[in-house]
């Protein structure tokens, strides 16, 4: 057996839901809470337990929905209260738990907290955010200076993101204590936990140095695992956290391994779980320092894949995913939208579903979703999209090239409709949606697939079964084969009964790949093809094998 204490987090798997986009009920061409409500049926089926609500409180929008203008209202456009407590409970009734987006590192501008800090100098907010005389050289995530000028004060206020997204002062024990009191509004509701947008950005650098300036003429927010990051997590999991049985996973850890595992060591009482992203971050298209168009290089991939699963096991648990609200969609990345496409969506799910760690899969994913081909300004909803968009023209980048680089990069790409069929609007609103659909949904929907017993979706059912039927698949320990190989993503996992190898070719021709001698012989338990493993991989062939030890 395997020496990791047993949790329903650790062994469910979770299923993002980005609400703007998933349902839209009423025709408003806006996704909402009883279009959750209406698919419960259609998520339970995926095999799935535990889904993750993107931000659905009042919010201005001006960062959808991560700009939070009141943490104890739901944002009209997505229902009502009376909604959210009755998605609690039917989601409850089905056997899925409901975790929540808990954006805590700052508030909307609109926010009564930021409007009364912003006011004066002495009111009794005044020191709810992060007011300075002058500020320094740091930049904002979404573009420009992280600071902002507030005539009624003669100061400047941080935003590490946009400038509507004030950072809160964690500093002030009132603004944690107010949080812990939101966390508990919501944990008496009934919640199953919630996801830290941004939780490594709590604690800030007080002393505010300049730090050395990128491309942008800017300097980066000295604010990721700052000097108090692990004593006010320690607190909010005294005050609150220690309080339930919850699903806490914070959004990014330290930069590696170790200085990730203060966050979710069990012995630390912090957090549960971290999802990190540099995996992501291989062979993707970046406007910071020129643009990279190196391409896709999968020894690193494995590499940076290898040294978290290995780096944490044993010092705290992950979450794993290819695709969510802020990312582009998986297929196009790593997989293949031409006539591979069915091989390569199959091929990303058994890599997801295999690895250590609960798996995230964002709506859409399970279909082999597509990313969207922007071609002009009118079709970009995303400040961030927005933001490059015009650095990129000032930087005098030809229209095409702009474009190629926004549809590989804008986080646009995975917020567009769930495709549900193939009448209008692929079935996501009978109004006029508040983004394009993407135009494959004439191929791309739930409805098709459901059809199609080969589809990507019944291989996703199928994939997840596997995983949750084999506890070596969950808890057994990561091996990487042959890191320096150019096509194949091999690995095994193993326990003190089991061994699971998978198997994945990356490209869209053969790849040679010898099964490791222990395994000739060994059942099947799932792959895209119907032979048997050969000696040659079929273009993004994958399977799983699994031997007795
Ligand atoms: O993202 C935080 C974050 O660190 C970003 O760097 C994110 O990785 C980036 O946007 C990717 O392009 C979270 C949310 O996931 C994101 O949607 C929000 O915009 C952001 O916080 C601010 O709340
Ligand atoms: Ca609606």
């Amino acid at each position: 057996m395997h020496n990791e204490k047993p949790a329903w987090w650790k062994e469910g798997i979770v299923y993002q839901v980005w609400p703007r986009s998933f349902k839209d009920s009423n025709g408003d061409g806006i996704g909402d809470l009883r279009g959750v409500i209406d698919k419960l049926d259609y998520i339970k089926s995926l095999g799935v337990d535990i889904i993750w609500l993107n931000p659905v409180y009042k919010s201005p929008n001006d960062d959808m929905g991560y700009d939070v203008s009141d943490y104890r209202a739901i944002n009209p456009e997505f229902g009502t209260m009376a909604d959210m407590d009755e998605l609690l409970q039917k989601a409850h009734q089905k056997g899925l738990r409901i975790v929540m987006d808990l954006v805590v590192n700052h508030s909307s501008d609109e926010h009564a907290w930021f409007k009364e800090s912003a006011s004066s100098r002495d009111n009794p907010k005044a020191d709810w955010y992060y007011w300075r005389d002058k500020p320094n050289n740091w930049g904002a995530w979404f573009g420009g200076s992280a600071w902002e000028y507030v005539p009624a004060r003669n100061q400047y206020y941080l935003h590490v993101f946009s400038k509507k997204q004030p950072d809160l002062n964690w500093e002030n024990p009132e603004v944690r204590e107010a949080i812990y009191s939101i966390m508990r509004y919501w944990g008496d509701k009934g919640i199953d936990g919630f996801r830290f947008d941004a939780v490594t950005r709590y604690s800030k650098d007080l002393t505010f140095k300049d730090t050395p300036p990128d491309s942008t003429g800017y300097g980066f927010p000295a604010c990721m695992n700052g000097p108090k990051e692990h004593v006010f997590l320690r607190e909010m999991y005294r005050k609150v956290l220690s309080h339930y049985d919850w699903m806490t996973v914070g959004e990014g850890g330290g930069s590696t391994p170790r200085s990730t595992w203060p966050y979710v060591n069990p012995s630390k009482h912090e957090l549960g779980m971290v999802f990190v992203g540099p995996h992501t971050g291989v062979g993707r298209p970046r406007y910071g320092n020129g643009y990279d168009e190196s391409g896709f290089d999968l020894p690193r991939f494995k590499a940076i894949i290898d040294e978290w699963q290995r780096g944490m096991d044993g010092h705290g648990w992950m979450g794993w995913y290819l695709e969510n609200h802020d990312q582009v969609r998986s297929i196009n990345r790593w997989g293949n939208t031409g006539i591979y496409w069915k091989e390569s969506g199959k091929m990303l799910a058994t890599l997801l579903l295999f690895l250590r760690g609960t798996p995230y899969i964002y709506m859409g994913e399970e279909l082999g979703m597509v990313n969207y081909p922007f071609r002009k300004k009118e079709e970009i909803r995303d400040l961030e999209a927005m933001n490059d968009y015009v650095v990129l023209n000032k930087r005098g980048y030809a229209p095409d090239h702009i474009w190629k680089i926004l549809r590989m990069t804008s986080r646009d790409n995975c917020r567009t409709p769930m495709q549900w069929n193939d009448q209008g609007n692929a079935g996501f609103s009978t109004g006029k949606p508040w983004i394009e659909v993407n135009p494959s949904y004439q191929d791309i929907n739930v409805e098709a697939e459901e059809k199609d017993p080969d589809s990507i979706l019944h291989y996703w059912r199928k994939a997840i079964q596997v995983r949750k039927a084999h506890p070596t698949a969950i808890y057994g320990s990561f091996r990487l084969l042959c890191p320096k190989d150019t096509q194949v993503f091999a690995f095994t996992r193993k326990d003190q009964e089991h061994e699971l190898l998978i198997v994945c070719n990356f490209t869209n021709v053969h790849a040679r790949y010898e099964i490791p001698k222990e395994f000739r012989g060994a059942e099947k338990l799932i792959g895209n093809y119907e032979n048997e493993p050969g000696i040659l991989l079929h273009a993004y062939e994958c399977y799983v094998l699994e031997r007795n030890i």
